[in-house]
């Protein structure tokens, strides 16, 4: 096969709906701090996503590392080994301890009955992520939190327009983040967003992503430039254009694969989750090599060499990276759901531009692996 099949790959609008914004850009020589676009943007995202207080950002990792930042968090938290390594990082950089606790393998989000065990005198917060898109047990971890007197901020990078019974998804916790990056189902290229609950916090997190500033002469806090541009907020308008019609197509893809798929023995997927809309951002599966004959990367190579490329997300799991192996909650005894899983995922192709009939080869690549 000639043409590769990655695992994303961005829905961009023609260059003709994008060239008159480029122009006003060009004319009204703004190109960035909160100019006409950013503006707008927020206000579509806020009135899209059903949130409230909404600061754009250059990218997801600095909108968590200043979510972080912004509510004082220090000590140690309480996150998922099973995530992109950013949402670690994000602790990494503002000196706290991230302590890594099991994941459960209905939702491969952190289990939220694993949690307690691992709060010490130094927790401060929970750091949850809510992989492929899918929902944390929120209630949950909001009763544990509030009984701790824990903060929680959610690492919500996959989860654009997911809602949980009619409800964004993103008023969860104290603050959620997003990522706008290329592989997103809502890309501004790279971009970001913190959602906070309230005004003064939108205030102080806006301050912190233009280096402090609170207003022209007075700087109030160590911040940093993490501001989106211009151009990034125009293509962010385009696209929120087109959400509901390339959400639409993903759907018909996932559903397309499940119906496959559920007939290969030891190819698993996650169950349905009562009450979700999905954004459909991730389709991923789970090789039980014992059922299927054979193992998750060889299934990987050879879909490769169908020109496939499938990423298996998230593998290696994070605790396994040399700046956090040598923490205690590395330890791959304490993580036994999470290393499971992580040997078994591989995220196949989803996005809204893969036709029917390379949906059904990477369907006929799996069958014809299956040993049974
Ligand atoms: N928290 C979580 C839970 C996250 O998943 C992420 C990012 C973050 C935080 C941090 O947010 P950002 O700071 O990134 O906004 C990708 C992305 O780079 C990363 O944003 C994403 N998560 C992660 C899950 O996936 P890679 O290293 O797998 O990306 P890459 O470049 O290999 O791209 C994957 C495939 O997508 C390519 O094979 C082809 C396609 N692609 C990629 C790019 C960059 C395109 O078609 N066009 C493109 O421009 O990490």
């Amino acid at each position: 096969m000639e043409e590769k099949i990655y695992v994303n790959r961005p829905s961009l609008p023609s260059l003709d709906e994008f060239i008159p914004y480029l122009e006003k850009i060009w004319e009204s020589k703004w190109l960035t701090n909160n100019a006409r676009y950013h503006q707008e943007l927020e206000d579509a995202l806020e009135e899209f996503l059903g949130v409230k207080h909404i600061s754009l950002f250059a990218n997801g990792t600095l909108a968590l590392m200043l979510a972080l930042q912004c509510q004082r968090i220090t000590g140690e938290v309480i996150t998922t080994p099973f995530s992109f390594v950013a949402s670690t990082h994000s602790l990494h950089w503002n000196g706290i301890t991230p302590v890594f606790s099991d994941i459960e393998p209905q939702t491969c989000n952190l289990d939220p009955e694993k949690i307690e065990a691992a709060i010490t005198p130094k927790t401060t917060a929970i750091l949850p992520v809510h992989v492929y898109g899918n929902p944390c047990n929120i209630d949950r971890i909001k009763e544990i939190a509030d009984v701790y007197g824990l903060h929680v901020i959610y690492d919500a990078a996959h989860a654009f327009g997911v809602k949980l019974n009619g409800q964004s998804i993103l008023n969860a916790g104290e603050m959620s983040i997003l990522s706008f990056h290329a592989t997103k189902v809502f890309t501004t290229m790279e971009g970001g967003a913190v959602i906070s609950r309230d005004e003064a916090t939108k205030r102080r997190i806006d301050y912190l992503k233009n280096f402090g500033f609170a207003g022209e002469t007075r700087v109030i806090q160590p911040g940093i430039n993490a501001k989106m541009h211009e151009m990034q907020a125009a293509l962010g308008l385009i696209q929120l254009k087109d959400y509901d019609a390339n959400r639409k197509k993903r759907k018909m893809i996932f559903d397309l694969y499940s119906r496959e798929l559920a007939e290969i023995p030891g190819i698993n997927t996650l169950p349905e989750m009562p009450g979700v809309t999905h954004n459909y951002a991730y389709y991923p599966i789970f090789v039980d090599n014992k059922i299927y004959g054979r193992s998750r990367d060889k299934l990987y190579e050879d879909l490769q060499k169908n020109g496939v490329f499938g990423r298996r997300y998230f593998f290696p799991l994070i605790s396994t990276f040399p700046p956090y192996k040598g923490l205690k909650s590395a330890d791959p005894a304490n993580l036994p759901v999470a290393h499971k899983i992580a040997e078994q995922v591989i995220c196949l192709p989803m996005y809204s531009g893969l036709e029917e009939i390379t949906i059904k080869m990477i369907i006929s690549v799996i069958r014809k692996n299956c040993k049974n």
